[in-house]
């Protein structure tokens, strides 16, 4: 099989000074894979979440998640094979990764942000974990911008260990904010979670994960792939989904 880390690590496509600000911070605001077409982007969320169904769909107390971005239409193929997001993983995975998981995430307005967690402990086959974010919307300070403590992926604690309360602002808090279109990247043992959104709008975005090879994937997309997803992939986009 082609060496695919390989030749993704030899790359450049992560500018160094995202590389190096992910490296210290455990997070980055770069532009993504769509800057001029993020209004076709946002029509497609919206199609494809209303036509959502079943366990696909689940509504939580502040957001809802809708499952599966690689089966619901072209539009968002880009995002999972962006050059500079593999560069990204390269760093903070270190060895040969694959898509775990990718889904909307629409936060509702007047709500309150959310706990600080990790996406992954340490002990876990997932580890280390490279997350990211499309901001459909703009993410700003009034409408749920994601918060991180920066530098906190490199404390061997959880917020949970840590924290008296998880909701509760962290003196070390910063939002990351970034135009709609904006893709954030970020290293799945920072602290963070969305902060509130006090605004009267969504705050929609894709989400997504990936994690070393030989990890269990949050979704199984082969499973539920139809033939005309299948058909339209590249080579790179079945090695990142394990096909
Ligand atoms: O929606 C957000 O701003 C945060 C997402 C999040 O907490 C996560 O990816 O685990």
């Amino acid at each position: 099989m082609f060496d695919w880390f390989s030749a993704l690590a030899a790359g450049s496509a992560l500018p160094a000074g995202a590389a190096s600000e992910l490296h210290e911070r455990g997070f980055v605001v770069s532009p993504g894979p769509m800057p001029d077409r993020i209004e076709q982007l946002a029509e497609a969320y919206d199609a494809a979440v209303a036509s959502a169904t079943g366990d696909d769909v689940r509504i939580g107390s502040a957001s809802t998640r809708v499952n599966d971005f690689v089966n619901r239409g072209a539009e968002f193929d880009e995002l999972y094979i962006f050059p500079p997001l593999l560069a990204a993983c390269c760093r903070v995975i270190g060895r040969p990764f694959k898509l775990s998981s990718l889904h909307a995430r629409t936060l509702r307005p007047h709500v309150p942000a959310g706990d600080l967690h990790v996406d992954v402990r340490r002990d876990s086959a997932d580890w280390p974990l490279l997350g990211f974010i499309l901001m459909v919307d703009e993410f700003r300070p009034d409408n749920g911008a994601t918060r991180f403590v920066p530098g906190s992926h490199r404390w061997p604690g959880t917020p949970e260990d840590r924290m008296s309360d998880v909701r509760a602002e962290h003196a070390g808090e910063v939002l990351a904010c970034g135009r709609a279109g904006s893709l954030l990247v970020f290293n799945g043992s920072a602290w963070h979670e969305h902060s509130a959104n006090t605004s009267s709008g969504p705050r929609r975005s894709i989400q997504g994960a990936f994690i070393p090879r030989d990890g269990r994937a949050g979704t199984d997309f082969a499973a539920r792939m139809p033939p005309e997803t299948r058909a339209r992939l590249t080579p790179l986009a079945r090695y990142m989904l394990a096909l």
